[in-house]
């Protein structure tokens, strides 16, 4: 083992040994224990059969689980031509142009991330997409591309489903290698909810390229060009990719009584992605409160301004968003965002089948196969019901977005813990306050992380009976909610026309702002030094090499990281438990084949569940490969 280790240490295969190495490098010295791998598993499996996985809150013991019918496609057939061979031919400028002469409109399914995650807390596990992800780029390979990260799924995996997010990309891309993979990144925030090292957001972009990104969505959440220009610099200079400045959309350009964020205010920020390098542009809808004819003349004016490809991005919350889809595309939009039927509308993106439909026999069609992608909203629309615990309960659109302009995750979070907490009627107090709070922060931009420290300020108004006078006249009294702090204290940056200087001054109290860029603050991360000592603090449990990747994760979020390796460390691999089980635990009788690591399969069945004895200690017994398998868990109802 011990030699083991030394072939394999990064230092020994980049041929830097020096007659030190072995003194210097005592993580040589640890080995990997021979670990069961499947009584880890059977030991998961009995704590979510005894306990519950943690993570599910509304249990519905009827439930029903019908099994989700995959698409045929040509399994032994190569993949057809797509648009990530055409940037591989082209290089990212001569692609954007390529776009941009395309007469067709083109289309992103989003259904993979933005849609579960507006939709289903983000929950959707790698297994179910893997199931389809082949067959999907094989049979459709005219989609532009294939948004699969970033955002909160980077977060999610990690904390809540015990997987790698890195590994997930990985393996999406070796499935889907024929068309473009997308992800989203809130620029100098990366993944998370705070500015980040330059130097860290800039290793995070080059090894997400790697990892299998070819479009990089940037946006900022004050829509601050400072924090959106470095990292398309990253992008153009550290990936072979395509960067997507984005513009985030908020209020209504048609309304002359706000003058704010008007078509003059667009224009000019997308001139300032233009030349900041981007090679397309985004229009990012989160809110979706971009109306069809403000997206005809928004579109218009952008397409005679600007010389690079469009891509618009929006939520159906209010159930209008594919008018205004048909009005961009009259208006020359080159790309719009799409999730397959069984995961689209409401806070999700639009229906891709029937826009796709709704386009026939128009000069901007895209011949797609709608019979085939029926199959595939089939499938998810199934796959759905495995993650009911996660849906929101919300049933119908709402033009009430147009007042509160709550962007589409997090307004079916806000719904989903309202009627978790039995407080669905006092819902419209908390749009109400959102808005309030809105007006109170200077009418700012809201999209992750700008509109949770409006949704935490909402919340602790309304937990603390305060009203918007009682901020600005009580305000030294009160004890703001962490984020609202840091948010008045720039460090999400600077928002559109400055912070209310009378607030500001009452939330800081004495502490100074900063007006530069939060990141300027922060020191540079030593990657040589610290990702040792992350190899020495983690290298033991995980039962492979750690990766640069790895320890990018415990960067962007150390606690989290922690806590998904020590659930590794006691149970293993559990990524490709299926769904039901993973969530619900098994029946009596039940029988399951999970893969444990590449090919190794073994066959578990639930034998018999015996009552807690007086320490509380339940008894289970499985099958395992036709072998029996006892496991003691503490009940700790
Ligand atoms: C995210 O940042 O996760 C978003 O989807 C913003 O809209
Ligand atoms: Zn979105």
């Amino acid at each position: 083992a011990f030699l083991d280790n030394i072939l394999k240490h990064p230092t020994f295969r980049e041929g830097k040994v020096t007659v030190n190495f072995i003194k210097n490098e005592p993580e040589l010295f640890k080995f990997v224990e021979p670990r069961n791998r499947a009584n880890k598993l059977v030991e998961f499996l009995g704590e979510i059969i005894v306990n519950g996985n943690p993570d599910v809150k509304k249990l519905d013991k009827d439930h029903i689980f019908s099994k989700p019918k995959v698409p045929s496609f040509a399994k032994f057939e190569g993949y057809p031509k797509g648009t990530k061979d055409l940037l591989t031919e082209l290089g990212p400028e001569q692609f954007a142009q390529w776009l941009k002469n395309e007469k067709k409109v083109h289309f992103t399914d989003t259904t993979m991330r933005d849609a579960h995650q507006s939709l289903l807390a983000t929950r959707m596990r790698t297994v179910d997409m893997l199931k389809v992800a082949e067959g999907y780029a094989k049979n459709h390979p005219e989609i532009f591309s294939m948004e699969v990260w970033g955002g909160a799924t980077f977060d999610v995996c990690l904390r809540f489903l015990q997987e790698n997010p890195w590994e997930r990309l990985e393996l999406l891309r070796k499935a889907m290698p024929n068309v473009l993979l997308q992800m989203l990144i809130r620029g100098s925030n990366g993944v998370g909810y705070t500015a980040y090292p330059d130097n860290l957001i800039e290793r995070f972009v080059e090894e997400s390229y790697k990892s299998g990104v070819d479009v990089f969505r940037i946006f900022d959440s004050l829509n601050w060009m400072k924090s959106l220009a470095p990292c398309i610099e990253y992008v153009r200079t550290k990936t072979g990719g395509l960067a997507e400045g984005s513009i985030c959309y908020t209020g209504d350009i048609l309304d002359p009584s706000k003058t704010k964020y008007d078509l003059k205010y667009y224009v000019q920020l997308a001139k300032d992605i233009e030349n900041a390098g981007a090679h397309i542009l985004g229009v990012k809808d989160m809110a979706g409160l971009l109306k069809p004819y403000a997206a005809y003349e928004l579109i218009s004016a952008l397409k005679s301004e600007i010389n690079i490809p469009i891509h618009l991005h929006t939520h159906d919350t209010s159930s209008t968003q594919s008018a205004m889809y048909l009005k961009a595309i009259e208006a020359g939009v080159d790309v719009v965002d799409v999730a397959l039927g069984g995961l689209s509308g409401l806070t999700s993106q639009p229906n891709f089948n029937s826009v796709v439909e709704m386009l026939r026999f128009n000069e901007r069609q895209n011949n797609l196969n709608t019979e085939k992608l029926a199959e595939y909203s089939n499938y998810w629309e199934t796959v759905r019901s495995y993650y009911y615990t996660f849906e929101s309960g919300l049933k119908s659109g709402t033009g009430e977005v147009y007042s509160h302009e709550i962007p589409g995750g997090q307004y079916s979070n806000l719904k989903g813990q309202a009627i978790a907490l039995g407080l669905e009627d006092k819902f419209p107090e908390v749009t109400k306050m959102y808005s309030e709070v809105n007006k109170l922060f200077g009418d700012i931009v809201k999209v992750t992380p700008s509109s949770k420290v409006v949704g935490d300020m909402a919340q602790y108004m309304i937990s603390n009976g305060l009203t918007a006078e009682d901020v600005l006249e009580r305000g030294d009294s009160i004890s703001f909610p962490q984020s609202v702090i840091g948010f008045f204290k720039g460090e999400l940056g600077q928002p559109v026309g400055g912070f209310p200087a009378k607030l500001q001054k009452i939330v800081l109290k004495d502490e100074k702002p900063f007006t530069d860029r939060p990141n300027a603050h922060l020191e540079p991360i030593d990657f040589d030094k610290e990702f040792n000592a992350f190899k020495r603090k983690f290298s033991s449990g995980m039962g492979r090499e750690l990766l640069i990747t790895d320890f990018l994760s415990y960067k962007l979020y150390p606690k989290v990281f922690t806590d998904a390796y020590n659930h590794h460390v006691k149970y293993g691999n559990v990524v490709n438990i299926p769904t039901k089980n993973f969530f619900y635990g098994m029946e009596i009788g039940e029988e399951i084949i999970v893969e444990l690591d590449r090919g190794k399969n073994i066959l578990v069945s639930l034998m018999l569940k015996g009552e807690p004895d007086e320490a509380g200690n339940v008894s289970i017994y499985f099958k395992v490969n036709g072998q029996l398998r006892n496991v003691i868990i503490k009940d700790k109802s």
